[in-house]
């Protein structure tokens, strides 16, 4: 494998992908990118040319992706319309991308005899009450909640389909959430550390008792370059580092490591149908693949966080007006 196509590689966790395998192995990358909302070209920059390309375009686009899936060795597909909020306004995009996008490209995979590797997320489980001794593993019946992860959901077992029923050389992960540099400021942390830099008090849905498992995205990449090297072909890995925190506790930390008041934020209207919690069980990854998360102090890994979100306002700044914008009509 010498060439790998990434999409959604201009997007958080695409774009920390495509700098950690140029770091970490000898491929060549291309991204094809639409650019949306979502999508920002600053996150790639500065990467070794001979090694890296770039294509704008849409991963539903059937003519542009059988061309590029001829040129590659392998597929990470990272494209999707990611967050819960905007899915439910305005699910239309999810199922264009999310569903559509995702059976363009295996369909591409499949003609070409391309590997392939999908990723999801673990929301696709639904959730788990707060006191569940229980945690998600890859035996976990499908559940989802939101618009976005039903589509989700539905992707996976598109490809999941096309390995049984066409002989894909497929894996599938399903991570939990990520959280590190370069996350659109329309998300949970960022949104929160922004808003501190701009005087604006964190936004709390509901009460806050909502439990997600953080983990880096570092470690989230590590863990793909793992499957993609690793896995066995037809198997669904979960990846999760063991980061169950609830969303007052991450808002507090926030505004301590921001030298603020405790108790500086504000609870607003619940998002619908919102998730109670999310916990992985990553054991099977571990065990089989020898894949270990190396994050393993949230509150450094949220400082440096914090530390790069001052640094590099001219990254977020344009999108931050209109995505507070946003929330305020919606009484988020
Ligand atoms: P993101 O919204 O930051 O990035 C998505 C990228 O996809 C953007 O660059 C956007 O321009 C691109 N894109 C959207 N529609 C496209 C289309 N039709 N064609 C080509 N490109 C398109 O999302 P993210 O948080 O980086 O998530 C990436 C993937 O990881 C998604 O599949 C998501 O479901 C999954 N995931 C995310 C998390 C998380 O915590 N963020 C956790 C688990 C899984
Ligand atoms: O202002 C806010 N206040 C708040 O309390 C925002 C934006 C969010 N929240 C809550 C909602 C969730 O309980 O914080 C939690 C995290 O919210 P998001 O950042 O929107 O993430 P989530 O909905 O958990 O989904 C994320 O993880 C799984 C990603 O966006 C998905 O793409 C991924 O699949």
């Amino acid at each position: 494998m010498q060439k790998l196509l990434v999409t959604g590689g201009a997007g958080f966790i695409g774009s920390n992908f495509v700098r950690y395998a140029l770091e970490h192995t000898s491929y060549s990358i291309t991204v094809v990118d639409k650019l949306t909302y979502a999508g920002n070209r600053e996150s790639l920059r500065g990467l070794p040319e001979d090694r890296f390309a770039f294509v704008k375009g849409d991963i539903a686009d059937a003519a542009l992706i059988d061309q590029l899936v001829a040129e590659t060795d392998a597929v990470v597909h990272y494209a999707a319309e990611s967050h819960n909020d905007n899915s439910l306004h305005d699910p239309r995009p999810f199922l264009d991308t999310n569903i559509i996008g995702t059976y363009t490209l295996i369909e591409a995979a499949r003609r070409h005899g391309k590997r392939f590797h999908h990723i999801s997320t673990d929301e696709v489980y639904g959730d788990l009450e707060l006191d569940d001794p229980q945690r998600f593993t890859e035996q976990t019946p499908y559940n989802p909640s939101s618009p976005y992860s039903s589509t989700k959901a539905g992707s996976d077992l598109l490809v999941r389909a096309w390995v049984r029923s066409f002989g894909l050389q497929a894996t599938i992960s399903n991570c939990s959430n990520n959280y590190g540099p370069y996350q659109h400021v329309e998300k949970f942390i960022p949104r929160q550390i922004t808003n501190v830099i701009d005087g604006i008090r964190p936004k709390l849905y509901g009460k806050g008792e909502n439990v997600r498992d953080w983990i880096h995205a570092d470690d989230h990449s590590s863990a793909v370059l793992t499957i993609l090297e690793k896995g066995e072909i037809g198997q669904t890995y979960l990846i999760g580092a063991d980061g169950e925190r609830n969303n007052k506790d991450v808002v507090e930390q926030i505004l301590e490591h921001m030298g603020q008041p405790r108790a500086a934020y504000d609870h607003v209207v619940d998002r619908a149908g919102h998730d109670l919690r999310y916990a992985i069980d990553s054991s099977k990854l571990r065990s089989e693949l020898g894949w270990r998360p190396v994050f393993s102090d949230f509150g450094k890994g949220l400082e440096d966080t914090i530390a790069w979100y001052r640094d590099n306002e001219s990254w977020w700044r344009p999108q931050k007006a209109q995505t507070e914008a946003k929330y305020q009509v919606q009484g988020q």
